[in-house]
């Protein structure tokens, strides 16, 4: 039955190749809970939840500084809202397609039923690129892009937030386009706000920081902990800069990190505040890092690939697809004890494999990174409320959430004869809350 189902995605959605990854993810592990719910297989839950609810295509056309012309893509896909309106982010970055918005949709799904938030599952984007281009563009890019997107969204419809390439500074523009065009103060209509226009306390933070608390839980399960460990983050986003910052508070000594250019390593810990001031004010590459650090401190590798630092503990925090089968066997070489996934889908499933094979602790990106969107939730919840918490208290319950979702992962894959497997724990957690809601509210 399985095959016949995976045939179908391949044919329904022909060269979309990251879905085609995720979805077959997902049904590899799925089989002992349709097993046990004969209900799911008659409903054709899973044909259904393989199928979005909605897909968005549209033009968006837009002028340069030098009032040169440009037409790009967006997408907005709207995959599943039984549990919520769709939530989800937006990604600006050329090798944005269909195939790529959707995959991250799809495990956008389970994801957000993983957090137990009421949240749908949905995603965004577009092949626009930010690199190079200064503000005014990006906003009239932002501008133009919601200017198609308004009529989609809603508080109550479908709420996006950021990705790759939608930082603070874009959901500033998004949102200001969409108060403007819909004359409403519709704070709940995407998250990710700078704090003076309605966002939350440690949403900035939450993926990353979640990232770091979901594998000290990791670690503690296995009688450890991040105390004097050494750890390699790939990227130097958003979610990789305040991994780096809470893993440092958790005792760890992050080596290195990168970017789409290169790679750094700083054997006396990443210097957190130069990073900042590089990736997030300056906007510039990472080799700049280096220089400022002094190069007898830090070592700028051009071109190269970071999973060849040894380290204990690896935290992905990129792009989809970044850690091969090699690069697995490399770290689990290096003496890696636990992967934490902190982009979307960064292991192939040959690198997966190795880490099954070799007994390292892999939490997959639907249950490490989820604290992003469960933050967002609870961004959700304030502007519901109009209401607005404290950092402290903020980060109390994103720290709860992810011990909620380690545990919830764990006690899934007990439950299912599989002791230990995040990967499955994840999968089914987040598929059987969806597959129950979806049961309850009929075919639709
Ligand atoms: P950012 O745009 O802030 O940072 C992305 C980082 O990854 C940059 O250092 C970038 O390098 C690097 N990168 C991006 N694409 C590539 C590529 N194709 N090859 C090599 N390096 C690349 O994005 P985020 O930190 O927000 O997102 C990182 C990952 O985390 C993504 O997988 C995203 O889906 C996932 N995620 C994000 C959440 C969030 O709240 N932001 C929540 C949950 C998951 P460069 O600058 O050179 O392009
Ligand atoms: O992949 C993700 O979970 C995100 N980019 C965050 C989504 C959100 O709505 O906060």
């Amino acid at each position: 039955m399985f095959a016949s189902v995976y045939d179908d995605v391949l044919r329904r959605n022909p060269g979309e190749t990251e879905f085609h990854q995720a979805a077959r993810e997902v049904l590899e592990t799925i089989g002992p809970v349709l097993a046990k719910h004969p209900e799911y297989v008659e409903n054709k839950i899973i044909e259904r939840v393989f199928e979005p609810e909605r897909q968005i295509i549209f033009r968006v056309p837009w002028e340069d500084d030098r009032g040169e012309v440009h037409i790009n893509r967006g997408f907005r896909v709207e995959f599943n809202s039984v549990l919520g309106p769709y939530k989800g982010g937006l990604r600006f970055h050329p090798s944005v397609y269909l195939g790529i918005v959707k995959f991250l949709g799809f495990e956008q799904i389970f994801k957000n039923g993983l957090t137990g938030l009421p949240i749908g599952g949905g995603k965004g984007g577009s092949d626009f690129d930010p690199k190079g281009r200064s503000d005014r563009e990006v906003m009239r890019f932002c501008q133009s892009f919601m200017t198609e997107l308004y009529r989609h969204l809603g508080e109550y419809t479908d709420v996006p937030a950021g990705d790759i390439g939608v930082g603070q500074r874009e959901i500033g523009y998004l949102f200001g386009q969409y108060k403007r065009i819909t004359n409403r103060y519709e704070s709940g209509v995407i998250t990710g706000k700078g704090l003076s226009y309605g966002g939350a306390q440690v949403r900035t933070e939450a993926t990353g920081y979640g990232c770091a608390f979901f594998v000290e839980e990791m670690l503690k399960a296995r009688g450890s902990s991040f105390d004097g460990r050494r750890v390699v983050v790939s990227g130097s986003g958003n979610v990789a800069i305040y991994a780096i910052a809470k893993v440092r508070e958790l005792g760890g000594v992050v080596v290195a990190c990168s970017d789409s250019s290169g790679y750094v390593v700083d054997e006396k810990g990443i210097d957190l505040d130069l990073l900042k001031q590089i990736k997030e004010v300056e906007r510039r590459r990472l080799s700049a890092y280096a220089e400022r650090r002094g190069t007898d401190v830090a070592t700028y590798v051009p071109g190269g690939n970071v999973w060849e630092v040894p380290c204990e503990v690896a935290l992905p925090s990129a792009t989809q697809n970044e850690i091969t089968g090699r690069d697995a066997e490399a770290l689990v070489r290096g003496g890696c004890i636990a992967v934490g996934e902190g982009a979307n889908m960064p292991t192939m499933p040959e690198g997966v494999r190795v880490f099954r094979e070799a007994g390292v602790a892999f939490g997959p990106g639907k249950a490490v990174n989820a604290g992003g969107v469960a933050t967002s939730a609870l961004e959700m919840q304030q502007n519901a409320s109009r209401d607005s918490w404290t950092f402290e208290f903020s980060e109390r319950r994103l720290q709860e959430i992810m011990s909620d979702i380690h545990a919830r992962c764990l006690e899934t894959a007990d439950e299912y004869g599989m002791p230990g497997d995040y990967v499955a724990g994840a999968n089914i957690g987040g598929f059987k809350r969806v597959a129950d809601a979806m049961m309850a509210l009929g075919l639709i």
